[in-house]
């Protein structure tokens, strides 16, 4: 089977385990884990912060850091469809007493005016806007990737403002990869950012959220409150280090599959792509459902060899480690056939 619905299942590579085998361990609560120390000190190099602090997952990540920038009530302002407001079992609500508020976002980039006038200012009748949230690569707006220039945009609205700014850049590395730049220069003039290392990069389990020393010295407690506090965390951290020395330019290999999935799709009839927002390794499609529904389409698809998620009109594709040139261009032929003969399916 070729698992097109998350760069979320990839299995670690070989070096991977190996060097989770041989990973030098101790216990991370107390600070005495050396593989777990060497990879916060590569995530901070790599984002250019002064620190770093491993978590379990992106979704914990963006958690700790969210209570570590706010207080309870404040309104926190994001994109719209954003994996926060989303996709986090409202997280920020049910446990940091936060209000989402998202704002018109194109690809990825809020729209600076609608930012700007979402910004409380002072009225007894207000929270507080206690941050500015961003995503990079944005998941459910086409995997787009925002660049170093939107990137300073928005950071530097809200800092004229006096409002810190966090960037879930679960999938950071793909946007750098898009724009050709190290992953520091996009997250240069943010607060605070997270990253994962379970999706395109492979590992099995964790992220990281990188910032001042103080910030990620007080997101540590956080870490801990939410239960995030590991003891011989090397295991993942070990699997991490080979990610970051390993795996991140191939995710052009990603990226360029991707492109030939999106391409190849949208020659079909019933398939809509629009190919301008495929950036990075992730492929959005609109299937009409007079053809067919994504669900049955999806259906199809795995008795084919491909497993794809979608629901009603919409599918999101995933290319990934694992993935070749050759199964993208398959699996455009795989649904050649899946949409030529709906009727008999
Ligand atoms: N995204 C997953 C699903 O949760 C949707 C996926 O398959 O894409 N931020 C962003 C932008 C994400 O896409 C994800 C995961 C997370 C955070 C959360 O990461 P985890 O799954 O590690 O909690």
């Amino acid at each position: 089977m070729i698992d097109l619905r998350s760069d979320t299942v990839t299995q670690p590579t070989p070096a991977m385990r190996d060097a989770m085998y041989r990973a030098e361990l101790g216990d991370d609560v107390f600070g005495e884990d050396p593989t777990v120390n060497r990879l916060e000190e590569m995530a901070a190099e790599r984002m250019g912060k002064e620190a770093a602090v491993l978590v379990t997952s992106g979704t914990q990540g963006n958690l700790v850091s969210l209570l570590t920038h706010t207080q309870r009530g404040d309104e926190v302002i994001c994109t719209e469809g954003s994996h926060v407001l989303v996709n986090e079992v409202a997280g920020a609500a049910a446990l940091g007493s936060l209000q989402l508020r998202p704002v018109a976002t194109t690809r990825g980039m809020p729209d600076l005016g609608a930012l700007r006038a979402a910004v409380r200012g002072e009225n007894v009748h207000y929270p507080r806007t206690g941050l500015v949230c961003l995503e990079n690569t944005h998941n459910t707006q086409g995997g787009a990737a925002l660049s170093p220039d939107q990137m300073n945009q928005v950071a530097d609205l809200a800092h004229g403002l006096g409002i810190p700014v966090h960037v879930d850049g679960a999938r950071i590395f793909n946007a750098a990869v898009y724009h050709g730049v190290p992953a520091a220069q996009l997250v240069e003039n943010v607060d605070s950012v997270t990253f994962c290392l379970s999706k395109g990069l492979a590992c099995p389990v964790g992220s990281l959220i990188c910032g001042t020393h103080d910030f990620v010295q007080r997101a540590r407690k956080y870490r801990k409150m939410v239960g995030g506090g590991m003891r011989q965390a090397g295991i993942i951290a070990a699997a991490g280090i080979v990610a970051l020395d390993q795996m991140v330019d191939r995710l052009a290999e990603d990226h360029a599959n991707a492109r030939i999935l999106a391409e190849g799709l949208a020659q079909l009839p019933g398939i809509h792509i629009d190919l301008d927002a495929v950036q990075t390794n992730l492929v959005f499609l609109k299937i009409d459902p007079a053809v067919m529904r994504a669900e049955d389409f999806a259906a199809a698809m795995s008795q084919e060899g491909f497993r794809c998620r979608g629901a009603y009109d919409s599918m999101r594709l995933v290319t990934h480690y694992g993935i070749t040139a050759d199964d993208v261009r398959a699996a455009v032929r795989a649904a050649e056939r899946v949409l030529r003969v709906p009727a008999l399916r």
